[in-house]
């Protein structure tokens, strides 16, 4: 009912709209409504009221609530619900507490601060609160589990397609999980599974994106950003979450309905940090240097040695070769 005032406020943005309306257009009591205004206000959203005209909302573009979040991706019909939380320990590791009470659903998980982010193999990320977008979405794909690492590739294109589309920027993905801008570390993925041998119960695809940060810690200074710093102007993360979604949401229906992978992987070659460049990957125990030459139909990267011999990389840490070695 909230979204729906809401989304009624909104639409009379230029103008008051009466309670007695509300009420009457939404077919509930003129308390509910008051009701709901009320928790709108207490969520930041700038409702004036004048009695004898009725409520007027005065548009914060800056403004991120679950709401308008929901409000931005809601026809898509593909997540069942979006939570919002001040502060969490890690959302993916949220979903996976929740995913047994919430069968069949899928969810869109966002966090002002994580106090317990985790990137890969479980390292640490940074999330402190305010300074990035930390999301984690909860899917429940009809695919087999060797094609799970598909859905990294499809959340590194669909941040490359959202950055570019609110802001106007390229950022670059190093593969697999990287997404690079001026050469350093703007956001990670984070792609966990529960899977059968042969099928996948559920993924959760972990995102987060470097946003205020003005300050890293030393040991990140020289190889991580944020947009802030980048671009030195004020940034909508509500913007960049709505078109991440809808970006994410194309590729992902493609690749899960038709097992079209094509578009993702178009975009993550045009934009990508390794490919033609000298890498070392290390995966487990082994280390392969090469050139990255290409990514093949799953995504996955194919180096070649010196002696033209190719290999395929199924996963791992790849440094790419700069100029103080590799990166
Ligand atoms: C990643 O791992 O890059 C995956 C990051 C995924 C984070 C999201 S936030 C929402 C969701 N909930 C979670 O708990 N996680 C996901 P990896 O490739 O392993 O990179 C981790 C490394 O990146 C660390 O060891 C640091 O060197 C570096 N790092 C840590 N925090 C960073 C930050 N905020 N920005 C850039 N680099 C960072």
């Amino acid at each position: 009912m909230k979204i729906r005032i809401l989304k009624a406020l909104k639409e009379n943005k230029d103008g008051y709209i009466s309670g007695a309306k509300l009420a009457e257009n939404l077919e509930v009591s003129r308390t509910a409504v008051w009701k709901h205004i009320n928790q709108l206000k207490k969520e930041g959203y700038n409702i004036v009221s004048v009695s004898s005209k009725g409520y007027r909302l005065l548009e914060d573009q800056s403004l991120m609530t679950r709401e308008e979040i929901f409000l931005g991706i809601k026809d898509l019909s593909f997540l069942d619900e979006v939570y919002y939380f001040d502060t969490i320990g890690s959302t993916n590791t949220y979903i996976k507490e929740i995913e047994g009470k919430n069968s069949g659903q899928q969810l869109l998980v966002i966090s002002d601060e994580q106090t317990a982010g985790r990137g890969r193999l479980g390292r640490k990320w940074e999330s402190p609160k305010g300074d990035g977008i930390w999301m984690s979405l909860l899917l429940r794909p009809r695919i087999s589990p060797f094609e799970a690492s598909k859905i990294t590739q499809i959340a590194a294109a669909a941040l490359v397609e959202a950055l570019r589309n609110v802001l106007g920027i390229d950022v670059k993905i190093k593969w697999p999980n990287d997404l690079i801008l001026s050469g350093k570390k703007l956001a990670g993925v984070l792609t966990e599974m529960n899977a059968e041998l042969s099928s996948v119960n559920y993924v959760v695809l972990g995102c987060g994106i470097n946003v205020n940060t003005i300050e890293f810690p030393d040991d990140l200074k020289d190889k991580a950003t944020s947009l802030k710093l980048e671009l030195d102007k004020e940034i909508n993360k509500k913007d960049i979450i709505v078109s991440f979604i809808r970006a994410f949401y194309k590729l992902y229906s493609s690749f899960e309905k038709a097992g079209d992978y094509e578009e993702t992987l178009k975009i993550c070659r045009e934009n990508s940090a390794t490919l033609g460049k000298q890498v070392r990957v290390i995966s487990g125990d082994t280390v392969e240097i090469g050139k990255a030459i290409d990514l093949n139909s799953n995504g996955e990267l194919i180096i070649e040695d010196e002696n033209g011999d190719q290999k395929t990389i199924f996963y791992g840490e790849v440094s790419v070769r700069g100029i103080n070695g590799y990166l």
